[in-house]
């Protein structure tokens, strides 16, 4: 793994259900992120801050898809960044911010992957188009995005690649899905582990299979984190909680096993919501994710 990290800290949460996301990132840098990339050895070789809108520019929305020009602008900018971070040989690692934000972090990184392997972390896939959502939250719609389902999509952004190959994809986590999403998934063959795969294989087998999957002729590997795929007993500061998620150890095995393969190239962890958080507690928990995913081990 790249051993120099640039943190590209995206404060939006206009993508989201609701507001709180756009404290993410300072949420975890308050946590103490920087004091675990130090204590791995690791060097953060820059820290930006993207800036985010936090009020919609028009006042009264005229489509359903909601803060569309907002997601548009902040995918301009943390694609640059984070196409500049793989340039200078750093490993990307963006901080929501609602999921909205992986498609400028999609952009970025297919301008410099052309067989980019993808593992999303979520109860949710993500996958809706403004067609087709029901809510009109872009946070909804960032998968879909990254293969040119939606109308606003990659191939909208200065700088970006090629689309997400599905083949290339794999969800581990799903558990609240729109009817829309479903048949995609199926017709589309992504590879999907729900939390029923993961009651019936175990974490073990669904995250080799997973690597197995999105590594398959991949030139990297991205690691896209919604703190929502975990119990909200274990995470209860985010948007949109669903029970019955990733335990604890679930996901820190899965982030250390994905470490030890040493083909993880970036990483974004999305939708801390100090708002309705305890005791900085989802927070603190993401740093600790973060650092097991960049190799951080028990003994
Ligand atoms: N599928 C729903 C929607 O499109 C929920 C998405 N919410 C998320 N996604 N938090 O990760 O609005
Ligand atoms: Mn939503
Ligand atoms: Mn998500
Ligand atoms: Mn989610």
């Amino acid at each position: 793994m790249r051993r120099n990290i640039a943190i590209i800290k995206v404060p939006f949460g206009l993508g989201g259900a609701r507001g709180g996301a756009e404290l993410g990132p300072d949420e975890l840098i308050t946590a103490g992120l920087k004091r675990e990339i130090a204590s791995l050895g690791l060097v953060l070789s820059k820290e930006v801050r993207v800036d985010c809108p936090s009020e919609p520019a028009a006042p009264i929305e005229r489509n359903r898809v909601k803060h569309l020009n907002e997601v548009r602008q902040v995918s301009e900018k943390v694609c640059s960044e984070v196409s500049g971070a793989v340039e200078e040989g750093a490993f990307p690692l963006v901080l929501g911010g609602d999921h909205s934000v992986a498609i400028g972090t999609f952009a970025g990184l297919t301008a410099h992957y052309s067989n980019l392997g993808v593992i999303w972390f979520d109860a949710h896939a993500d996958l809706n188009t403004e067609e087709r959502s029901l809510s009109g939250n872009m946070h909804g719609m960032s998968v879909a995005a990254s293969l040119g389902h939606t109308a606003f999509n990659l191939s909208h952004i200065a700088g970006a690649g090629a689309f997400i190959d599905p083949s290339n994809l794999v969800y581990i986590g799903l558990r609240d899905l729109d009817e829309y999403e479903k048949e995609q998934i199926k017709g589309l063959g992504i590879r999907a582990f729900t939390m029923h795969d993961i009651d019936r294989m175990g974490i073990k087998q669904v995250i080799e299979e997973a690597i197995a999957t999105a590594g398959k002729g991949a030139d990297g590997i991205h690691v896209s984190f919604d703190m929502d795929c975990l119990d909200p007993r274990e995470a209860p500061g985010v948007g949109t909680p669903v029970p019955g998620g990733l335990n604890y150890r679930e996901a820190h095995y899965a982030l250390e096993i994905l470490a030890s393969t040493n083909q993880v190239t970036s990483m974004e962890l999305v939708e801390v919501n100090p708002l309705f958080d305890h005791n900085r507690h989802t927070a603190r928990l993401g740093v600790e994710l973060i650092a097991s995913l960049l190799g951080k081990r028990i003994l």
